[in-house]
Protein backbone atom coordinates (compact mmCIF):
# COMPACT_ATOMS: atom_id res chain seq x y z
CA UNK A 1 0.00 0.00 0.00
CA UNK A 2 1.16 3.56 -0.69
CA UNK A 3 2.03 5.62 1.99
CA UNK A 4 -0.16 8.55 0.77
CA UNK A 5 -3.14 5.88 0.28
CA UNK A 6 -2.73 4.86 4.34
CA UNK A 7 -2.71 8.08 5.41
CA UNK A 8 -5.57 9.64 3.31
CA UNK A 9 -7.65 6.20 4.24
CA UNK A 10 -6.62 6.33 7.68
CA UNK A 11 -6.56 2.70 8.22
CA UNK A 12 -4.95 1.42 10.81
CA UNK A 13 -3.86 -2.01 10.06
CA UNK A 14 -0.77 -4.43 10.50
CA UNK A 15 2.74 -3.42 11.13
CA UNK A 16 4.23 -4.24 8.01
CA UNK A 17 5.92 -3.05 5.24
CA UNK A 18 4.77 0.75 6.33
CA UNK A 19 6.34 0.35 9.22
CA UNK A 20 9.79 -1.43 8.56
CA UNK A 21 11.30 1.01 6.93
CA UNK A 22 10.47 4.03 9.34
CA UNK A 23 12.34 2.01 12.59
CA UNK A 24 15.49 0.98 10.14
CA UNK A 25 15.96 4.82 9.45
CA UNK A 26 18.31 6.28 12.31
CA UNK A 27 18.61 9.50 10.28
CA UNK A 28 15.65 9.93 8.08
CA UNK A 29 15.33 12.84 5.64
CA UNK A 30 18.69 13.66 4.77
CA UNK A 31 21.75 11.78 2.89
CA UNK A 32 24.45 14.13 1.73
CA UNK A 33 25.50 16.93 3.77
CA UNK A 34 25.48 15.55 7.29
CA UNK A 35 27.91 17.35 9.29
CA UNK A 36 27.54 14.92 12.30
CA UNK A 37 26.52 11.69 12.28
CA UNK A 38 24.75 10.12 15.16
CA UNK A 39 22.97 6.54 15.92
CA UNK A 40 19.62 7.39 16.89
CA UNK A 41 17.85 4.66 18.48
CA UNK A 42 13.97 4.07 16.60
CA UNK A 43 11.21 5.95 17.36
CA UNK A 44 9.29 5.09 20.58
CA UNK A 45 5.90 4.48 19.42
CA UNK A 46 4.09 5.30 16.16
CA UNK A 47 1.99 8.53 16.23
CA UNK A 48 -1.66 7.70 14.96
CA UNK A 49 -3.15 11.23 15.41
CA UNK A 50 -2.13 14.17 14.12
CA UNK A 51 -0.76 16.98 16.21
CA UNK A 52 -2.51 19.01 17.83
CA UNK A 53 -1.99 22.06 20.26
CA UNK A 54 -3.01 22.06 24.05
CA UNK A 55 -5.25 24.69 25.51
CA UNK A 56 -3.57 27.06 27.37
CA UNK A 57 -3.16 26.17 31.14
CA UNK A 58 -4.72 29.28 32.36
CA UNK A 59 -6.66 32.09 31.15
CA UNK A 60 -5.05 34.54 28.55
CA UNK A 61 -4.88 37.32 30.42
CA UNK A 62 -3.93 35.37 33.71
CA UNK A 63 -0.24 36.84 32.70
CA UNK A 64 -0.77 40.33 33.38
CA UNK A 65 0.66 42.74 33.57
CA UNK A 66 3.78 41.03 33.06
CA UNK A 67 2.29 39.29 29.63
CA UNK A 68 -0.56 40.80 28.19
CA UNK A 69 -3.77 38.92 27.24
CA UNK A 70 -3.52 40.29 23.56
CA UNK A 71 -0.36 38.94 22.82
CA UNK A 72 -0.87 35.65 24.65
CA UNK A 73 -3.96 34.89 22.09
CA UNK A 74 -2.23 36.06 18.96
CA UNK A 75 1.28 34.17 20.54
CA UNK A 76 -1.22 31.03 21.16
CA UNK A 77 -3.98 31.29 18.70
CA UNK A 78 -2.13 32.34 15.80
CA UNK A 79 1.10 31.76 16.16
CA UNK A 80 1.66 28.61 17.69
CA UNK A 81 -1.38 27.04 16.00
CA UNK A 82 -0.04 27.38 12.89
CA UNK A 83 2.94 25.87 13.77
CA UNK A 84 1.14 22.86 14.08
CA UNK A 85 -0.80 23.21 11.47
CA UNK A 86 2.15 23.54 8.90
CA UNK A 87 3.85 20.91 10.87
CA UNK A 88 1.40 18.31 9.89
CA UNK A 89 0.99 19.80 6.18
CA UNK A 90 5.05 19.22 6.45
CA UNK A 91 5.46 15.41 7.95
CA UNK A 92 2.75 14.46 5.66
CA UNK A 93 4.03 11.77 3.31
CA UNK A 94 7.63 12.04 5.10
CA UNK A 95 9.05 9.24 6.61
CA UNK A 96 8.31 11.34 10.10
CA UNK A 97 4.77 10.93 9.33
CA UNK A 98 3.72 8.81 12.60
CA UNK A 99 6.66 10.08 14.80
CA UNK A 100 6.17 11.71 17.86
CA UNK A 101 7.41 14.97 18.30
CA UNK A 102 10.37 14.27 20.59
CA UNK A 103 11.29 11.60 18.01
CA UNK A 104 11.31 14.41 14.84
CA UNK A 105 12.86 16.99 16.84
CA UNK A 106 16.00 14.61 17.74
CA UNK A 107 16.30 13.75 13.87
CA UNK A 108 16.00 16.86 12.34
CA UNK A 109 18.92 17.37 10.22
CA UNK A 110 20.31 20.73 8.19
CA UNK A 111 19.16 20.05 5.37
CA UNK A 112 17.11 21.86 3.23
CA UNK A 113 14.44 19.27 2.48
CA UNK A 114 13.69 19.70 6.43
CA UNK A 115 13.19 23.30 6.92
CA UNK A 116 9.50 22.93 7.08
CA UNK A 117 9.83 20.38 9.42
CA UNK A 118 12.88 22.17 11.31
CA UNK A 119 11.07 25.36 11.84
CA UNK A 120 7.32 23.50 12.67
CA UNK A 121 8.29 20.85 14.49
CA UNK A 122 10.64 23.28 16.82
CA UNK A 123 7.89 25.94 17.07
CA UNK A 124 5.64 23.41 18.11
CA UNK A 125 7.72 22.19 20.78
CA UNK A 126 8.86 25.04 22.32
CA UNK A 127 5.74 26.79 22.46
CA UNK A 128 4.14 24.06 24.51
CA UNK A 129 6.97 24.21 26.55
CA UNK A 130 6.72 27.74 27.08
CA UNK A 131 3.35 28.26 28.22
CA UNK A 132 4.16 25.32 30.70
CA UNK A 133 7.07 27.12 32.56
CA UNK A 134 5.00 29.99 33.18
CA UNK A 135 2.38 30.95 35.63
CA UNK A 136 0.39 33.35 36.58
CA UNK A 137 1.99 35.67 39.34
CA UNK A 138 5.07 32.96 39.13
CA UNK A 139 6.20 31.27 41.90
CA UNK A 140 9.70 31.38 44.04
CA UNK A 141 12.42 28.85 43.38
CA UNK A 142 12.03 26.67 46.51
CA UNK A 143 15.17 25.35 48.31
CA UNK A 144 15.94 22.22 47.02
CA UNK A 145 18.33 20.82 44.70
CA UNK A 146 18.01 23.13 41.50
CA UNK A 147 18.48 26.06 44.07
CA UNK A 148 21.67 24.50 45.01
CA UNK A 149 22.95 23.32 41.50
CA UNK A 150 21.78 27.48 40.41
CA UNK A 151 24.11 28.39 42.96
CA UNK A 152 26.76 26.36 42.38
CA UNK A 153 27.12 26.86 38.78
CA UNK A 154 26.33 30.73 38.58
CA UNK A 155 27.14 32.42 41.92
CA UNK A 156 24.22 33.18 43.11
CA UNK A 157 20.27 32.95 41.75
CA UNK A 158 20.84 37.10 40.55
CA UNK A 159 24.21 35.93 38.88
CA UNK A 160 22.10 33.18 37.45
CA UNK A 161 19.21 35.47 36.23
CA UNK A 162 21.83 38.61 34.85
CA UNK A 163 23.53 36.17 32.82
CA UNK A 164 20.21 34.10 32.08
CA UNK A 165 18.88 37.68 30.82
CA UNK A 166 22.54 38.69 29.14
CA UNK A 167 22.13 35.54 26.82
CA UNK A 168 18.21 36.70 25.78
CA UNK A 169 19.13 40.16 24.78
CA UNK A 170 21.91 38.52 22.70
CA UNK A 171 19.91 36.73 20.37
CA UNK A 172 20.16 38.27 16.92
CA UNK A 173 16.87 38.59 15.69
CA UNK A 174 14.34 35.92 16.19
CA UNK A 175 15.52 33.00 19.17
CA UNK A 176 14.86 31.39 22.34
CA UNK A 177 17.52 31.49 25.46
CA UNK A 178 17.37 28.19 27.57
CA UNK A 179 18.50 27.04 31.01
CA UNK A 180 19.70 23.52 29.94
CA UNK A 181 20.48 20.20 32.10
CA UNK A 182 23.79 18.89 30.00
CA UNK A 183 24.97 15.53 29.68
CA UNK A 184 26.86 15.85 32.27
CA UNK A 185 24.19 16.61 34.32
CA UNK A 186 25.33 20.27 34.85
CA UNK A 187 23.67 23.21 34.10
CA UNK A 188 24.42 25.06 31.43
CA UNK A 189 23.06 28.32 29.27
CA UNK A 190 22.79 28.54 25.93
CA UNK A 191 20.62 30.44 22.78
CA UNK A 192 19.43 29.06 19.84
CA UNK A 193 17.60 31.22 16.66
CA UNK A 194 14.12 30.42 15.17
CA UNK A 195 12.51 27.74 16.35
CA UNK A 196 16.14 25.41 17.11
CA UNK A 197 16.21 24.15 20.59
CA UNK A 198 18.79 22.36 22.79
CA UNK A 199 17.16 19.14 22.26
CA UNK A 200 17.75 18.67 18.19
CA UNK A 201 20.85 16.39 17.99
CA UNK A 202 22.32 17.05 14.63
CA UNK A 203 21.65 21.05 14.45
CA UNK A 204 22.07 22.43 18.21
CA UNK A 205 25.39 24.28 18.96
CA UNK A 206 24.90 22.26 22.70
CA UNK A 207 22.92 19.67 23.09
CA UNK A 208 21.23 19.37 26.43
CA UNK A 209 17.27 19.02 27.89
CA UNK A 210 15.86 22.37 28.77
CA UNK A 211 14.45 22.98 31.59
CA UNK A 212 13.48 27.12 31.24
CA UNK A 213 13.07 28.85 27.93
CA UNK A 214 12.19 32.39 26.77
CA UNK A 215 11.16 33.19 23.34
CA UNK A 216 12.29 36.12 22.16
CA UNK A 217 10.53 37.00 19.02
CA UNK A 218 9.44 40.08 18.28
CA UNK A 219 5.75 38.58 17.97
CA UNK A 220 6.31 37.52 22.31
CA UNK A 221 6.31 41.03 23.66
CA UNK A 222 6.03 43.99 20.52
CA UNK A 223 2.67 44.98 21.63
CA UNK A 224 3.33 45.71 25.23
CA UNK A 225 6.86 46.36 25.07
CA UNK A 226 7.50 47.23 21.29
CA UNK A 227 11.82 47.07 20.73
CA UNK A 228 12.23 47.04 24.51
CA UNK A 229 13.07 43.52 24.62
CA UNK A 230 15.34 44.02 27.94
CA UNK A 231 11.75 44.87 29.80
CA UNK A 232 10.11 41.58 28.52
CA UNK A 233 12.90 39.69 29.95
CA UNK A 234 12.75 41.48 33.27
CA UNK A 235 8.47 41.34 33.48
CA UNK A 236 9.87 37.32 31.93
CA UNK A 237 10.82 36.91 35.67
CA UNK A 238 7.52 37.88 37.03
CA UNK A 239 5.64 34.60 36.01
CA UNK A 240 8.12 31.96 35.76
CA UNK A 241 6.83 28.80 37.00
CA UNK A 242 9.55 27.31 39.47
CA UNK A 243 8.07 24.71 40.41
CA UNK A 244 7.90 23.17 37.08
CA UNK A 245 11.62 24.26 36.07
CA UNK A 246 12.10 22.35 39.28
CA UNK A 247 10.22 19.17 38.07
CA UNK A 248 11.63 19.04 35.14
CA UNK A 249 15.26 19.45 36.62
CA UNK A 250 14.26 16.59 38.79
CA UNK A 251 13.68 14.38 35.70
CA UNK A 252 16.02 15.87 33.72
CA UNK A 253 19.39 14.77 36.32
CA UNK A 254 17.43 11.64 38.27
CA UNK A 255 14.65 9.87 35.66
MN1 LIG B 1 6.74 32.50 19.86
Amino acid sequence: MEKRTFLKTGLLFSIGAAVAPLVSACTPGKKAGDTKKLTLPPPKARRTTPFAMAPLPYAANALEPHIDKQTMEIHHGKHHQAYVNNLNDAVKDTVYAEYELDDIIARITTADADKKIRNNAGGHWNHTFFWQIMTPGGNALQPGQLATAINTTFGSFDQFKTAFSDAAKSVFGSGWAWLCVGKDKGLFITTSPNQDNPLMLQIAAKTGTPILGLDVWEHAYYLKHQNKRADYIGAFFNVVNWNEVALRFDKAMFG
